[in-house]
């Protein structure tokens, strides 16, 4: 009777307990291995306008991931572009690359230019930048997912931008690959014409908009 007693005593002893223990850090230990990797290793990155400080002093690392599961915890945790100050950036890049023209694989590049109207915002703005991050991680274009170098928002009172960057504005298959892709991705109407800039272009440009080298 007393053996019964002990039996079913609510309490376990150390020993199972530590079991328990050691089985869950076990189940941890499972659930982090199978996570999804992605291709590549990304990292983002915030640019807040403050006028007192360098273009580049205003740019921030926020994360780096590679997986899918860390992918959408990272956008599940942070503010929709829509929500951010005009004159602030998000951008995605590949690990090792950083987001400005200066970086030598981006140094030859240039970027596929979607430009937004002052409506879209509410309309299209966070579905596009979404769709241009799963492109990304997804590796969407195929072979030439390797000209991508990453892709940059801007939340801009004149009106919101979002581009692609490849890093060279003379690989011309990648380029118009990566183009019509992305448009078709986007879901934007054939007649709309989008634009492929060199950054040379851009970063000498006087007028407000730089040469396409490609349209899509
Ligand atoms: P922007 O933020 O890309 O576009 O560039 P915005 O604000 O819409 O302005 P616009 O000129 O396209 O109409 C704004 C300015 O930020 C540029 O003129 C540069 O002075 C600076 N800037 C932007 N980028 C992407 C870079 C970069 O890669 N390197 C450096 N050094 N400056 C940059």
């Amino acid at each position: 009777m007393a053996t019964a007693v002990l039996m079913s005593s609510p309490i376990p002893p150390d020993s199972e307990i530590e079991k328990c223990e050691r089985n869950l850090e076990k189940m941890g230990n499972v659930l982090q291995f199978s996570k999804h990797p992605l291709q590549n290793r990304w990292a983002l990155w915030f640019f807040k306008n403050d006028k007192s400080k360098t273009w580049q002093a205003n740019l921030r690392l926020i994360s780096k991931f590679d997986t899918v599961e860390d992918f959408w915890a990272l956008y599940n945790h942070i503010q929709l572009s829509s929500n951010l100050m005009s004159g602030c950036d998000y951008s995605l890049f590949k690990d090792g690359i950083e987001p400005m023209w200066e970086d030598k694989l981006n140094r030859r590049g240039g970027r596929w230019l979607i430009t937004l109207s002052k409506q879209q915002r509410r309309a299209d703005l966070d579905r596009f930048w979404l769709e241009t991050l799963l492109c990304l991680v997804g590796e969407a274009f195929g072979d030439h997912s390797d000209d991508v170098c990453g892709a940059v928002i801007n939340v801009r009172a004149k009106g919101d931008k979002i581009a692609i960057w490849s890093r060279d504005y003379e690989h011309k298959d990648a380029i118009t690959h990566i183009g019509r892709v992305y448009k078709d991705r986007l879901g934007v109407p054939q007649k709309v014409i989008i634009g492929y800039q060199s950054h040379a272009d851009t970063a000498t440009k006087s007028g407000s908009s730089s040469k396409n080298k490609f349209v899509a």
